[in-house]
């Protein structure tokens, strides 16, 4: 009980120095001469893959095209900076904080930090493992464990007696990785034909996708299917099994996600077998939420990023006006 109101008190002792409760409309914003220029920081994961690349040009372009001052780091995938970024935003007062957790633990104190500097947080892309919602005001992105049931279905419905699957998981404790690994296993549990016999990180990297696979290509006698969480591993696995004298996608197939360029210029050439998207042009929603959010406006606390899935038929014909 004590503890409580000592808290309680020293919440309110913190807001009399930040000013809580104010902040909305670019409250703490030196660039806007009217004061309603908003300023965003966001702390990118960082540029692993081609979908990252993607999913940065279009924060960059629709910042710009929505007259949102960007301010914008690159963690190199490690949380700590990631945390470092989020702090030095607190201190240069943004607007508001947009990021894309690298993993989804360990977040709760740079949040509230956040939080008691009265800046709202906006998650893209992936989650965060918190019990406490209140430190974000929505998470924009895909909905990754029903990307894994999308591969898992697929599987089933190709499987032609006892299957081998090898998994080349994201980077360790990422959302993404966590659920595609649950949609996929899921779906694949009603067939007791098909196993995976092994899985590793790659950390969502074209080397670390083809360094696991060498590595598994060594330790498998027998390998059926390759499960890469994105399309830059599923690349670097296609390196590594042409290197072993075999042939992507015929002796070994290959399901991925992302569906960038590079992954659907491969399926549609049969490298890799089938591809489920996931979107990175996230850019213009999350703008869109990010005005609402500093007006102070009513927004859903989950917007799911609409995606399908492609086969080589539906690659070759996508690829043409394929923006990424
Ligand atoms: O699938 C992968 C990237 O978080 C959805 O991160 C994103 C994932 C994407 O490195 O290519």
């Amino acid at each position: 009980m004590l503890k409580k109101i000592t808290t309680a008190a020293s919440v309110i002792a913190l807001c009399a120095l930040t000013a809580c409760g104010s902040g909305s409309g670019g409250a703490g914003n030196s660039t806007g001469s009217s004061g309603d220029t908003i300023t965003m920081g966001f702390a990118q994961v960082g540029a692993e893959s081609g979908w990252r690349t993607a999913n940065t040009k279009s924060i960059q372009d629709e910042a710009k095209a929505a007259g949102i001052d960007l301010k914008f780091s690159d963690a190199q995938q490690k949380q700590e900076n990631q945390i470092k970024a989020i702090r030095n935003y607190i201190q240069q007062k943004v607007d508001v904080i947009a990021f894309s957790p690298v993993v989804e633990t360990g977040w709760d104190t740079v949040l509230l930090e956040a939080k008691r500097a009265n800046i709202p947080v906006i998650l893209t892309d992936r989650a965060i493992d918190s019990d406490d919602t209140s430190l974000y005001k929505t998470f924009l992105g895909s909905d990754f464990v029903e990307e894994g049931r999308k591969a898992g279905d697929w599987m089933v419905a190709n499987a032609t007696g006892p299957t081998n699957v090898v998994e080349l998981q994201g980077t360790t404790g990422a959302a993404p990785a966590i659920d595609r690994k649950k949609g996929f296993e899921e779906k694949i549990a009603s067939k007791p034909d098909i196993k995976i016999v092994a899985s590793q990180t790659g950390d969502f990297t074209r080397s670390g996708g083809k360094q696991v696979m060498e590595a598994f290509l060594k330790s498998q006698p027998k390998i059926d299917v390759v499960y890469a969480h994105n399309d830059d591993m599923g690349l670097g696995a296609i390196e590594a099994i042409k290197a072993a004298g075999k042939v992507p996608g015929k002796d070994i197939k290959i399901i991925t996600v992302d569906a960038v360029k590079d992954g659907m210029t491969a399926l549609a050439n049969g490298e890799i077998n089938f591809i489920v998207e996931c979107n990175p042009l996230l850019g213009k929603q999350l703008m869109e939420l990010t005005k609402k959010v500093v007006k102070g406006e009513q927004v859903p606390p989950r917007v799911v990023t609409e995606e399908g899935t492609f086969t080589q038929e539906q690659a070759k014909a996508a690829l043409p006006q394929r923006q990424y």
